[in-house]
């Protein structure tokens, strides 16, 4: 079964908050808070969700950013819905899932990250553009293969 699942970033004054991951896949890398879309439920509903369950605050004003299609060893695994945040409510805290820390926006610790974060993050923190980008994996997520990003730069309303 595919997955559809988001990935948060709150952004402030130059600033990404990131987690360590605890557990799950990818644990011990730095990532945005997020999780998988429950039956039911809108991504923006999923994103704002797990933000509250992973490191308990309520994110404000956010925005999608683009869709991240991932591949591993030629099988499509999942579909993750990216959004940005400019702040938010509550006290932020350490779950058994995930220990938040802020990081600057342009000196992100790509080498404890997702191999696939360091070409397309920029594009949506910093040029805050919009993507779709195709990352395809092999040996067990051990390498990243190929990858393609597209920007999006037109919205049409019919
Ligand atoms: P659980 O399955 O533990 O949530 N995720 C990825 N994030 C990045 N940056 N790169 C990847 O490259 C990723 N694959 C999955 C989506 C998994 C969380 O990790 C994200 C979810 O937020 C392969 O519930």
């Amino acid at each position: 079964m595919v997955r559809v699942e988001t990935l948060l970033y709150i952004v402030k004054g130059g600033n990404v908050l990131l987690i360590m991951k605890k557990r799950g896949l990818g644990s011990g890398l730095y990532n945005g808070v997020g999780g998988k879309v429950e039956e039911g439920e809108l991504p923006l509903q999923a994103a704002i969700r797990e933000c509250e369950e992973e490191i308990g605050v309520i994110p404000k004003n956010v925005e999608w950013m683009g869709v991240l299609e991932f591949v591993n060893d030629g099988s499509i695994y999942s579909y993750v819905h990216v959004f940005i945040s400019d702040g938010y409510e509550g006290e932020l805290k350490e779950t058994e899932e995930a220990k938040p820390i802020w990081f600057p926006v342009k000196n992100l610790p790509y080498d404890k990250m997702w191999e696939d974060d360091k070409y397309w993050l920029p594009i949506v923190l910093v040029e805050r553009k919009k993507i779709y980008a195709t990352f395809h994996f092999k040996d067990n997520w051990a390498k990243l293969v190929k990858s393609k990003i597209f920007i999006l730069n037109k919205v049409e309303n019919v």
